[in-house]
This record gives structure tokens, sequence and C-alpha cells, in this order.
């Protein structure tokens, strides 16, 4: 899809898309709010809440969801559930690479299971206290043993980015051979930049037949590059990126659902069905599950996403809000509002005379953005500005405004 050149976007896009052709292939979205959500300190689920998660999801369109069910009997009781529900998207069981926690994965009723495996040095030493060697051996056991209950399933090669390529490639190749159907790359600890998950992502595209093994990238946010390292990845050859609601995860979490979801819709341009109008209240229900507000500059679902505040910004956008708005705040089910204070202005400031039935001339907006400065209280009122209608009590005011002298 290309824009046309009256599009705000289209310069824009045009650089996006510098020597391609302007249409991304599908990238899918595995949504773990259920399972890596659940690491963050204060984020436990009940098992209603998982169930009721799992279906907005589901009707919001992504592709896998996935689940623990070893860390609880409560947590398996949710996975069991969900699955029994008969979802369009696959339910993924995410165990450690021991048999007895598969078993569970298969008592719970899953057809997909994703086992992880720490397989770096330090963690191989660290938290298995064995050899490489041995590492090898068990993972492949696990993954025989998967393979020999029928189940579908991915390998996470936990701390990729920060294993020697030679095993990583070693161990890639050993389950590509047995058919496990996807392989996942994380970024762990969250080390990486773009280049270097693009990279790292690439180096393991070229070394497997992708035919049977397709990659997943699951990058941690710890210095703010989660989404951007993830993106690489896909950029690189992963067809699916992870994800969880607002971004929780272990630490500082891993890519926002919301960020994921416009970005690959409309900067990437990669075809989907997802229904981007649940973002805003699959944040909400999160935020009430879990007792904890939602930032207000959170980038697209956040309260200040689409709030317009200088004076030189409302002029325009109460003309055209896509002066300063990349996609509209209702296709993401967010709402717009400008903030009136000493910022306003005088555009702000007829507009707000406007509302209130009162005199809109050049005179009457210059002594109320004056008085507005004068109070010296910062921000003083919000309003919504979301409809044509509010926008045409502006275009129909006497006062002629002339964004150009703001
Ligand atoms: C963890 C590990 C994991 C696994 C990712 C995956 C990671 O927290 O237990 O299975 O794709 O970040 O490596 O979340
Ligand atoms: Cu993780």
């Amino acid at each position: 899809m290309s824009l046309k050149s009256d599009d705000p976007n289209y310069y824009a896009h045009k650089y996006n898309w510098n020597g391609e052709n302007g249409q991304s292939r599908r990238i899918k979205i595995l949504d773990s709010t259920l399972r890596e959500g659940e690491q963050h300190p204060g984020v436990s689920f009940t098992i209603k809440q998982r169930i009721q998660i799992a279906w907005m999801l589901d009707s919001f369109g992504v592709d896998q969801i996935e689940i623990s069910p070893v860390v609880s009997p409560d947590h398996a009781e949710a996975t069991k559930t969900i699955i029994k529900q008969g979802l369009r998207a696959d339910i993924v069981a995410h165990t450690r690479a021991i048999k007895s926690d598969v078993d569970i994965a298969i008592d719970c009723g899953a057809t997909w299971v994703a086992t992880y495996m720490g397989i770096s040095d330090i963690h191989i030493s660290a938290k298995l206290k064995i050899t490489r060697e041995e590492a090898k051996i068990r993972a492949l056991e696990v993954a025989d043993y998967i393979k020999a209950h029928g189940l579908k399933s991915r390998f996470t090669m936990e701390d990729a980015s920060r294993t020697d390529p030679a095993f990583l490639i070693e161990m890639c190749k050993e389950m590509n051979n047995r058919g496990i159907e996807k392989i996942s790359i994380p970024d762990t600890v969250g080390i990486m930049r773009p280049r270097g998950m693009y990279n790292l992502v690439k180096m393991v595209h070229d070394n497997i037949d992708t035919s049977k093994t397709s990659l997943d990238v699951h990058c941690h946010n710890d210095v703010g590059l989660a989404l951007a390292n993830a993106l690489a990845g896909c950029e690189a050859g992963a067809d699916q990126l992870h994800t969880t609601i607002d971004g929780f995860g272990e630490r500082t979490g891993i890519p926002s659902l919301a960020e994921a979801a416009v970005a690959l819709t409309l900067i990437y341009r990669s075809s989907n069905d997802l229904r981007l109008h649940m973002l805003k209240d699959l944040s909400r229900t999160i935020a009430e599950y879990v007792s904890m507000p939602v930032p207000e500059s959170k980038p697209i679902v956040g309260d200040s996403a689409y709030k317009h505040k200088a004076g030189t910004h409302l002029a325009a956008i109460l003309r055209n809000p896509a002066a300063y708005e990349i996609i509209e705040p209702k296709i993401v089910g967010n709402r717009r509002k400008i903030v009136f204070g000493e910022l306003a202005g005088k555009n702000g400031a007829a507009y707000l005379l406007s509302l209130l039935g009162l005199e809109t001339g050049k005179h009457e907006a210059e002594t109320l953005a004056r008085g507005l400065k004068e109070l010296r209280m910062g921000d003083i009122l919000e309003l919504y500005l979301d409809d044509r209608l509010e926008r045409k009590i502006l275009n129909d005011a006497p006062v002629k405004l002339n964004p150009a002298k703001e």
C-alpha cells in the first residue's frame, strides 16, 4: 500500500521505504502478558482475569498467546480453561526445557509448547551449572520428547544475544533438523542495538531452513530499545515479535502491544487485521487488574498521547489534527484533548471564548491569552476535541484566526 502524495505522512513513508516497495511482509504478534507480563513486580492475575485477557487478546487479533502452566496450579487451571475456549490464536504453553514441565503442558491440553533454556556461558554455568555439551543433550532430549508427543513447538535460545555464535548456530541447526516449528531469539538482558539485533537474527536466518523453522524475536527493554530491536530482528527475517500489554515483564519488560501493533500497521505497513481501536481498553483493563495507573506519557494509550498544549500546536490542531498526529486517536481507542493554560496563545484563547459563546474578536482573544499567562497557574483546563462538530464551532466563529501570526 502506498500513500498518496497529499497525505501528510507521505515523505516520512518515502524515507522509511527508501529503495523498497513500501509493503512489508506480514509480521505476527505473540502476546505474553499472561507469562512475561506476570513476571513484572506487582503483576498477578486471577484465573478469571487471565481468561478475560486471553479473550480480549484473541479478539484484538494477536496470532499467539503465551501462558506458563507450570508456575502454579492456578496457572495450570487458567491454561486449561483458555485452551478449551477454542480461540483463534494459538495458545502457547511456556515451560522450562524439562520433561516434567512439558508433561504439565500436555495435561493442560496444550498443542503448542515453548521451552526455554539459557545457552550463554554465564547461564549454563551460573544457572544450569552444567557444561555446554550437557546443555545441548538436555535441550535435544526435550525437543525429541515434545515431537514424540506430536506437539507443535518453539525452542527459546535464552540469552541468545550473549551466546557464542558457533554454539547458537549449532543449537539452532539441531532444532531445525528436528522440525521444531519456531526458534525464539531473545535479547534477554536488553543489551542489543537495532543493528546488532539485525545481525544476530540474520546470522541465524542464514544458517537454518526457515521453511521448516521460523524465527521469533523477544527483546527486553532495559535501555528502552526493545521495540526498535524487535523490529530490526523482523527486518532481518524473524516473522513474529513478542509483546505484552503496556510492556509489562521481568524488570523493565518487553515491547508494548500497542506500540508494536501501531508500528507494524502504520510504519511498517505490514498487512494485518488487528482491531487497533481496542488498544486503549486493553491497557485500561490491565491497569485496573493490577491497580497501577498507565503513565500519562505512554505512547498510543497514555492519556497525554493525544493532548495538545502549545499555542502554535493548538492553532494547527484546531484546523487539522494531522499537523501533529500520525494516526487519529479514535483509531486506537484514545481521545484527543486540548490543554488551556499559559501556553494556549490567542488561537487557543479564541477557541475557548467561542466554546463559551463569548465574543471572539482579536482583542478579546489577546486579552484572554494574556490573562492566562498572568495567572501563573500553568495548565488550567483540558477539553476533549474529538469530533468535527467541535471544530466546526471554531470554523463558524466570527474571528478570523491566523496561525502564521501565532
Ligand atoms: C524468561 C526468559 C525469556 C524467554 C523468552 C522466550 C527471555 O524470562 O524466563 O521464551 O522467547 O527473556 O529470554 O523471557
Ligand atoms: Cu523475557
